[in-house]
């Protein structure tokens, strides 16, 4: 059915698609969000820029939109906010929620971030060339706010990992004076990229400010040896030295720069064929989406086999004492009375069955607020143990040792899946249907997708 390369990209982007909308009442069962609600078949890839303040995010754009002063740049810390910057036949400037609203349907889930968040959001119209391939996004720059994100008013890093998800390239700068030092840099480099990895970047900028090979392997090797600190992958990613030229760098400049010049036009090579690793990141993207539906889903149903477990448990204890009580009156009555409880009508035997309601229904009453009040603490407990509901429910995968990814995907989904079950009243207990479709998404139906999808690479 689909013949040419670009079909097949566009065959799996649709099959992807249509996988999204199916899955969607039952991830909105389990209160799952995907982070791509919906794929726009065929649109532009997007590359992300993040990095220090200062790095020149801003300049490289600038400078990739043909030199005009699209994005504001300088020495302080400059841009507080997201920055899309799309193609339009006319300059136009969108800010808040009106910019949300211009925006496609890979972008819906953003207004969970709240107002605050909105408000550092802008999107760009501008009539460039350059936009007729890739939407380009600027980023605030990384300050020192490890571990507390007192100085944003918003969630920074699931923020940031929303747009690493739907971007195609994420290019990941640092300048000299500060080689991966900063305590936000740490944070999403090490929270906020994996599943994703394959998308990074990194770019040593401003390679002109260098007096000397001395100056320039001190900086890299400092790069390096922070990179390694924070990045779990098995590889260091690649690094291109560069620097965004103007009319002054080569006047100033004390070193060979014909090598940075070198990776600079690799850098601009990979921008230009963005679109080839676009559907490769909508599969990594999609992956990373229905696996985590999948460990909420493992999670929930384990927490409600429990709770379920434990009501039975409630209810068998109930009717059995509810039983007893009735034929311990029974045994009374006979043994008191001398006469059966199937006789014509006495006082007698109105008092016997009115005793006999009261006991069945008290039990009943008092065996329901017991339920109740275990069910409450039991949900407490399994909210303290949570880890081990997960580690349970993965126990075959974990052990083997080569799906460390699913505890990150974990991490992600754990503090709403705790709200989750303190809160629900009625956790969803049959479910082994929608896990087994799910298994056949992520190790069938993705897997033959990117198989697919490299086969075709090679045509
Ligand atoms: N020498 C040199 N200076 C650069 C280069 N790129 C950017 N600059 C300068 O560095 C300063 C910061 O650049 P910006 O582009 O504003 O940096 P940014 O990463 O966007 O900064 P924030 O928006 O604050 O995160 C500006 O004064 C630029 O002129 C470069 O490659 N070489
Ligand atoms: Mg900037």
């Amino acid at each position: 059915m689909f013949g040419s390369k670009k079909d097949v990209k566009l065959g799996i982007e649709d099959t992807i698609n249509r996988l999204y909308k199916a899955f969607k009442p039952s991830a909105d069962k389990y209160h799952y969000n995907f982070s791509l609600p919906e794929l726009t078949v065929g649109g532009l890839p997007t590359i992300i820029f993040l990095g220090n303040h200062s790095s020149g995010k801003s300049t490289l754009i600038n400078y990739l939109l043909g030199g005009t002063q699209v994005q504001d740049t300088g020495v302080a810390p400059t841009d507080d906010g997201f920055t899309i910057i799309l193609y339009g036949e006319k300059d136009e400037d969108f800010y808040g929620p009106a910019a949300l609203g211009r925006l496609t349907k890979e972008f819906a889930n953003f207004n969970k971030f709240g107002p605050e968040f909105l408000q550092h959001l802008r999107v760009k119209y501008r009539k460039s060339d350059f936009l007729k391939k890739v939407n380009l996004i600027d980023s605030p720059g990384m300050i020192d706010t490890a571990g507390d994100n007192s100085t944003r008013s918003y969630n920074f890093p699931a923020v940031v990992r929303s747009f690493v998800e739907l971007s195609n390239v994420v290019f990941y700068m640092f300048d000299p004076d500060k080689p991966g030092t900063t305590g936000e840099t740490v944070e999403v480099l090490s929270k906020c990229l994996f599943g994703m990895e394959f998308k990074l970047r990194v770019l040593l900028n401003k390679c002109d400010t260098f007096e000397n090979m001395y100056d320039f392997a001190r900086s890299y090797g400092a790069l390096c040896w922070n990179l390694s600190r924070v990045l779990k992958f098995k590889d260091l990613p690649k690094i291109y030295t560069t620097f965004t030229p103007n009319d002054t760098t080569r006047v100033s400049t004390q070193i060979d720069l014909n090598w940075f010049e070198k990776h600079r036009a690799e850098l601009l090579n990979l921008i230009y064929t963005a679109e080839d690793r676009k559907t490769d990141s909508v599969i990594a993207a999609a992956s990373a989406d229905f696996t985590q539906l999948y460990i909420r889903v493992l999670v929930i149903l384990a927490a409600s086999k429990k709770l379920f477990v434990g009501r039975a448990k409630g209810w068998c204890l109930t009717f059995l004492t509810a039983g007893i009580l009735f034929l311990l009156e029974l045994w009374g009555y006979k043994a008191l009375t001398g006469l059966g409880i199937t006789g014509p009508f006495s006082y007698k035997l109105f008092l016997f069955w009115l005793l006999a309601v009261v006991l069945v229904a008290g039990s009943f009453w008092i065996g329901a607020i017991f339920i109740k009040l275990a069910q409450k603490k039991s949900r407490a407990r399994m909210v303290l143990g949570i880890d081990k509901l997960f580690e349970d429910s993965f126990a075959e995968s974990l052990s083997y040792g080569d799906r460390g990814d699913l505890r990150q995907y974990w991490s992600v989904i754990k503090p709403e899946t705790i709200l989750i079950i303190k809160n629900t009243k009625h956790l969803p207990i049959f479910g082994w249907g929608l896990k087994a479709r799910l298994e056949r998404v992520i190790y069938v139906q993705l897997k033959e997708s990117m198989e697919k999808l490299r086969r075709n690479a090679q045509k």
